[in-house]
């Protein structure tokens, strides 16, 4: 059976959601980062990054990076339907990804959220973290214009609006104002059953 390493209210949020998506059969292992966790030898042995999500797959391996973890569920998984068919949507699914992940989730949230770190000084942290916000206000607003009046970023949901899910939980969360679309988006990812079974 799979193992999916797992901290509730992070970014592998998007993972467990996808994992319910297409009823796969897996175990987790709780990571807890405010504990550290991650950072533990016996996680680094399984991951030497150090980092959630992580997918270990009896036939498969371990996999990370959200991106790389969506793709395979949904390629693993065909029967949910969560790749596209064709090829300008499966460019647009990975562009809208590593658009989430690389730079609204890394270059905006991780700034708002873990400041220190990068900076001890805390006017530096404050200064990142400003930073951090101006990034995720712009990430929001292509993101707004990237959904127009879709349900879902393709159209249909996708391994993209999970991580879309998470980043505008966590942008409800540090208080920034979602552009209306958004806000529905978010009202609609939150009452698929996948959230509502998993919590994620
Ligand atoms: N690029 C990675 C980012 C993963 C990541 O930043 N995970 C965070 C939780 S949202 C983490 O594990 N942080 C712990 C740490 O950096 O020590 C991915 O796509 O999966």
């Amino acid at each position: 059976m799979m193992t999916f390493f797992h901290a509730p209210g992070s970014c592998s949020n998007g993972i467990l959601m996808l994992l319910d998506e297409v009823g796969a059969s897996y175990q987790t292992r709780i990571v807890d980062l405010r504990a550290r966790q991650q950072l533990q030898p016996d996680y680094l042995a399984v991951n030497a990054k150090g980092k959630v999500p992580a997918l270990l797959v009896p036939r498969d391996g371990l996999l990370t990076e959200f991106p790389a973890i969506a793709y395979w569920i949904a390629t693993s998984f065909p029967d949910a339907g969560l790749w596209p068919d064709s090829t300008i949507d499966r460019t647009h699914t990975l562009e809208a990804l590593d658009f989430i992940v690389g730079s609204v989730h890394m270059r905006g949230f991780t700034f708002v959220r873990v400041p220190q770190k990068f900076l001890d000084d805390p006017a530096g942290q404050d200064a990142l973290r400003a930073y951090g916000r101006r990034e995720v206000s712009k990430g929001l607003a292509i993101l707004s214009e990237l959904l127009g009046d879709k349900d879902y970023l393709l159209g249909a949901f996708g391994i993209a609006d999970a991580a879309l899910s998470y980043v505008l939980d966590w942008a409800a969360d540090d208080g920034f104002d979602l552009p209306d679309n958004l806000a529905r988006c978010r009202e609609r990812l939150r009452g698929r059953g996948s959230v509502i079974r998993t919590g994620a």
